[in-house]
């Protein structure tokens, strides 16, 4: 028998879109690519349209958005459960997986992170402890040992013909009221929260030696802004499967969170996170576990550069004026570390696939043989 047939994932906004946008991502893979029965669970159904909303029309008979509510009735486990972002799932859905007598494979799908710790936990059970089911922890990550990167099949070949297209890069930027492409600007996605420096950051674009064009979205309405060398275009949230086009068709990418930043990373351009705060600076230690593993892609001179323009992304208050000048000056040399980073990503499975192997090797019916 072919296990797993459904998969049902279970997401609480906690705020932004992240949440969302990755469990949107995945479920739309698991039923597209591995034709399962999949149902989404979410509590903030509004989050989901502001990204894609059309998703009602993208909803079939084998691909479900269900509102999570206080009334939600749920008779029926799938034969994954995957609780997002350690959500907490109700007694009632619980109940459902019991009555499944140890069938349902519960996932505990955790945020990104490329810190050591989790290498050791990813895949680790614990067991609930009124009804002795089993969870496991799954981390995505950068490495073989992890749970790897959410990635839909052909996403690679896509991205390529499409940067390798100035003409299919015009439609999409004529779709969007952006610019046409030209060599002599740098054109810039910016996503990022409001501490990030921006002020400082638009001050050195203005003054860069050529010009730049920053692509700002998630405005509510369109707006064109000069400063000096620097146009700003402030647009409108762009629709999350026409996101990766924004970002494949910019020289570098600022990008946040969790979502958009993996996906920046496979656009295989430069490109600068602007990590979640987190308390007491948790968050930091993020960051740095995610520069060592990705400045190793780059020259051992611009290492410690590329770390420091990262961090200085995510301090509040000025920049060194200028700071921005050199990182510009240095895109050449930044793009080649980008696409070797990207390769590597590209190189290892991808999440969906790593769950379903876990899925299928631990699901009880096969040791029953
Ligand atoms: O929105 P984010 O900051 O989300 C999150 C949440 O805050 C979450 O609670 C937190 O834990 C997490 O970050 C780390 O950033 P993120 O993850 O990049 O999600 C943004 C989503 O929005 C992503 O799916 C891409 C999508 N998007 C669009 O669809 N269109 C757009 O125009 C833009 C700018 C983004």
């Amino acid at each position: 028998m072919d296990f797993p047939r459904s998969v049902d994932i279970f997401c609480r906004v906690v705020d932004n879109f992240g949440d969302i946008g990755v469990c949107w991502r995945l479920a739309r893979q698991l039923a597209k690519e591995y034709s399962l029965s999949v149902r989404l669970y979410v509590d903030d159904l509004g989050s989901l349209e502001r990204i894609v909303p059309d998703y009602s029309a993208l909803c079939s008979t084998s691909f479900d958005v269900v509102c999570w509510d206080d009334d939600l009735d749920y008779p029926n486990a799938a034969d994954v459960v995957i609780e997002a972002f350690a959500c907490d799932l109700p007694p009632n859905v619980i109940r459902a997986m019991v009555g499944r007598d140890g069938e349902v494979v519960w996932i505990d799908l955790e945020y990104l992170t490329a810190e050591n710790w989790t290498e050791g936990c990813h895949g680790l059970p614990s067991i609930h402890p009124s009804t002795g089911l089993k969870k496991t922890m799954f981390f995505p990550g950068f490495s073989e040992t992890s749970g790897g990167l959410i990635r839909e099949a052909g996403l690679f070949e896509r991205r390529n013909r499409f940067q390798g297209d100035i003409n299919a890069q015009n439609s999409w930027r004529t779709a969007y009221n952006l610019p046409q492409f030209d060599e002599n600007f740098i054109d810039i996605s910016l996503f990022s929260y409001k501490s990030a420096p921006i002020p400082s950051f638009f001050d050195d674009l203005s003054t860069y030696k050529s010009p730049v064009r920053v692509f700002l979205p998630s405005f509510d309405t369109f707006y064109v802004e000069k400063r000096g060398f620097l146009e700003i275009y402030r647009i409108p949230f762009v629709p999350q499967d026409q996101f990766d086009y924004l970002l494949w068709t910019c020289d570098v990418n600022f990008v946040r969170g969790e979502d958009s930043f993996v996906r920046a990373q496979l656009a295989g351009r430069p490109m600068i996170w602007n990590i979640y705060v987190q308390e007491g600076g948790a968050h930091l230690i993020k960051l740095q576990a995610f520069l060592d593993l990705y400045c190793a892609a780059f020259s051992t001179e611009e290492r410690e550069r590329l770390a420091e323009s990262f961090k200085l992304w995510n301090q509040e208050g000025q920049t060194e004026v200028e700071w921005w000048h050199g990182y510009l000056d240095r895109l050449p040399i930044l793009q080649s570390g980008a696409a070797v980073w990207s390769d590597h990503l590209f190189d290892q499975p991808d999440l969906a696939h790593r769950l379903l192997a876990y899925a299928r090797n631990n699901n009880i019916l096969k040791n029953k043989g």
